[in-house]
């Protein structure tokens, strides 16, 4: 299985690991660790050197509650970060919904658009159908990031995602973008209950049945935390929800994930290579 970007056809036989590039203030994660050029390519390349197969850069959070990033913020915090990026030898893809920073990105190079409203903002699907070759990852989300933990989806998601993803990317490839450019990706977090998510990855082989590549991200979410809480008072801080989250990478590539979008990348690869070894023996 191979997934097709601007540079490179990777291969999926292996799962990937797509480390997590966050130049933003204020993600719900790493806010302000890598804010400036400088030290978002250190990152880059301490991520690379850690193992990271690939690389996602973003200049605005979607945590939830988080407000729009004007336009020109936005392209001002990646652009100079991309095209250092393009530099290092691995393929690099651009986290945005906004189609005028996709133009931007691909102009310069970039291999991969990993949009978490899977190309709904108007002009997006253009901008991707009319490149020849970029991959592309649509995520699945309900609602919007400044609303969507007060009205999280209700009722079986596993379906309700499933069917929300095979459209878009069937009418993806009706503008003439090949199948092998487009990966799928549930949306960890993004407007679903804690139960939800879960059973997503519990039953993550029914989304496999649209036959895509599916790219999971639960690094250091929330229901992460829920999950590590236990009798506590309030949830551990992302910072220690480290192993939770190499925890759940692990239990997707058991299930069939092909990517894992993680902050924590020295210990996601050392899980994998524990899973690798064991999978010889199946
Ligand atoms: N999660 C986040 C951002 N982009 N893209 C994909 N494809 N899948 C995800 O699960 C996903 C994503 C949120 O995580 P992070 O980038 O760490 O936080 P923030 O949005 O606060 O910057």
């Amino acid at each position: 299985m191979i997934w097709q970007t601007t540079r490179f056809a990777i291969d999926l036989g292996q799962p990937r690991v797509m480390g997590i590039v966050n130049v933003t203030p204020d993600s719900f994660a790493d806010g302000g660790a890598h804010a400036d050029t400088d030290s978002a390519l250190r990152h880059c390349e301490r991520l690379l050197a850690e193992g990271a197969d690939m690389l996602d850069i973003g200049g605005e959070s979607t945590r939830p509650g988080s407000p729009p990033l004007p336009l020109a913020d936005e392209l001002a915090r990646v652009l100079p970060v991309l095209r250092g990026a393009l530099q290092l030898g691995v393929p690099v893809s651009v986290d945005t919904y906004k189609p005028e920073v996709m133009r931007a990105a691909l102009d310069l190079g970039a291999d991969i658009v990993n949009d978490v409203w899977a190309l709904r903002q108007p002009g997006a699907t253009a901008v991707v159908a009319r490149h020849p070759s970029c991959g592309v990852c649509l995520m699945h989300m309900h609602g919007d990031p400044a609303t969507m933990q007060n009205a999280p989806m209700t009722g079986d998601a596993v379906p309700q995602v499933l069917q929300f993803l095979e459209l878009r990317a069937q009418a993806l490839q009706a503008l003439g973008v090949e199948k092998h450019r487009i990966v799928l990706d549930p949306g960890i977090g993004f407007g679903k209950t804690v139960a939800q998510n879960f059973s997503l990855l519990a039953r993550q082989r029914e989304l496999l049945a649209a036959g895509w590549p599916l790219l999971v991200g639960w690094s250091r979410k929330s229901s992460i935390g829920a999950a590590l809480q236990g009798d506590a008072p309030a949830p551990p801080p992302p910072a220690e929800r480290v192993i939770g989250s190499v925890a759940a990478a692990l239990l997707a590539v058991e299930r069939g994930a092909r990517i894992v979008r993680v902050h924590d990348v020295r210990e996601t690869v050392q899980a994998l290579a524990v899973w690798r070894q064991a999978r010889k023996y199946y």
